[in-house]
């Protein structure tokens, strides 16, 4: 065998390796896409005050004015598009819904109709776990939940 040939073969490992095309992998938390417009104080929390301001803050989002919020309005700016309108993202890689729109979207559409805006106020309510009126971080993302010590 010449050795060569175990070179070249090596650098073609090498060199296959390094092209491979790595899709980005985005390990994030999914983004809450309600949460910037609700979140006025920009606190990551949603207080007394700013949850009885759901409806509005969310009407401010209506573009079409239709009264009702469509996905696309719900999630704001689309991201940027990879090559054009060829590779459309596939419709439900993103996870379940967000905790804020699932609490809203009583109907589970994935849009948000004038009653359900309505209703937001109340609804978020039904995300406040320890009842204090207040939305904190950990109940707007619930993740794992904290392990308690017994001891
Ligand atoms: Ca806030
Ligand atoms: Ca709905
Ligand atoms: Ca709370």
């Amino acid at each position: 065998m010449k050795p060569t040939y175990l070179i070249l073969a090596l650098l073609a490992t090498v060199c296959a390796n390094a092209a491979e095309p790595k899709p980005p992998v985005d390990r994030r938390p999914p983004p809450q896409p309600l949460l910037p417009a609700l979140d006025k104080n920009r606190d990551g929390e949603l207080s007394p005050d700013e949850i009885a301001n759901a409806p509005t803050a969310l009407e401010a989002l209506d573009k079409d004015g239709d009264g009702a919020l469509s996905p696309k309005e719900i999630k704001g700016k689309p991201p940027k598009k990879t090559a054009g309108e060829n590779a459309p993202p596939p419709p439900d890689q993103m996870g379940p819904p967000p905790v804020i729109l699932k609490a809203l979207d009583l109907n589970k559409d994935r849009s948000l109709s004038a009653d359900e805006i309505d209703a937001a106020s109340e609804s978020l309510l039904i995300l406040d776990k320890d009842k204090d009126g207040t939305l904190s971080r950990k109940e707007l993302h619930p993740g794992k939940p904290p392990k308690s010590d017994p001891a």
